[in-house]
């Protein structure tokens, strides 16, 4: 399996991709202690169960027909994400970002009309990445090393958590790079999840993809080609649970 040499440029550019510092090997560090404080919160207007159901996009790569269902539960103090994928380029790293827009692109964006429609021609449908589905949601940078990997099937399946507060914080920091295709919320607002897009990126080196396909500074086109579009709608307004993500009284979810 080539997975070491593929791992090496992936993690690098992913370290681009999602700001994060490389200097640190800890990955998936959601049990650090943190020391924010907790911003004022305003009306818990994000609160609820959020629904993604996924689209394929780019189906002409071969072995891609992904699609997949998540799930995305947010309380006062959390948010947890939860997401199955089936049909996806098999035993490799996938990529996977909430976005800050809210269409999923279609055939009208293959600008160059190369049959494919790449990272940077998505980008005007799904607008840039707010929150790397990482390592660590806690912020944008931390845990950006990691990403789920796909099984010899085609199926992987993610769940993290992050605490709202926290994540707000970092969500409505100042960001510090404007040239990279990460961007914070606008002062003042919230999650508004129902506005976004969560899009799962990597098709393998075997896709044989042509030279025209765009993609990220640091990053091979195969790492960043989108696979699948997922819409993102509230099914359920509001979440009664007194500080724990415990879904058992939750029906909505599983
Ligand atoms: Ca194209
Ligand atoms: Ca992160
Ligand atoms: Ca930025």
């Amino acid at each position: 399996m080539k997975h070491n040499k593929i791992w090496k440029p992936l993690a690098l550019g992913t370290c681009v991709i999602a700001a994060v510092s490389c200097g640190s090997n800890d990955d998936d560090d959601s049990s650090k202690p943190r020391q924010q404080e907790q911003p004022q919160q305003e009306e818990q207007r994000d609160q609820g169960i959020y629904k993604i159901t996924f689209k394929t996009l780019n189906p002409a790569v071969v072995g891609n027909t992904s699609t997949g269902i998540g799930t995305i539960t947010v309380t006062d103090q959390s948010f947890k994400f939860k997401l199955g994928m089936a049909g996806t380029p098999t035993q490799m790293t996938h990529l996977q970002h909430i976005h800050a827009a809210a269409e999923c692109p279609t055939a009208a964006q293959d600008v160059n009309g190369d049959g494919f429609i790449d990272v940077l021609e998505g980008i005007p449908s799904y607008g840039a990445i707010l929150i790397p589905l990482d390592g660590n949601l806690n912020s944008q940078a931390e845990g950006g090393m990691y990403g789920p990997r796909s099984n010899d099937l085609g199926l992987y399946s993610y769940t993290r958590e992050a605490g709202l507060p926290l994540m707000l914080t970092d969500l409505q920091a100042e960001d510090t790079n404007p040239d990279d295709p990460i961007v914070k919320l606008p002062e003042g607002e919230l999650l508004n999840l129902e506005g976004r897009t969560v899009i799962i990126h990597g098709v393998p080196k075997s896709a044989n993809l042509p030279g025209t396909i765009g993609t990220l500074e640091g990053l091979a086109p195969e790492d960043t080609l989108p696979i699948a579009c997922g819409t993102i709608t509230r099914v359920q307004e509001d979440v009664t649970l007194p500080g724990t993500t415990d879904n058992r009284t939750n029906p909505a979810v599983e």
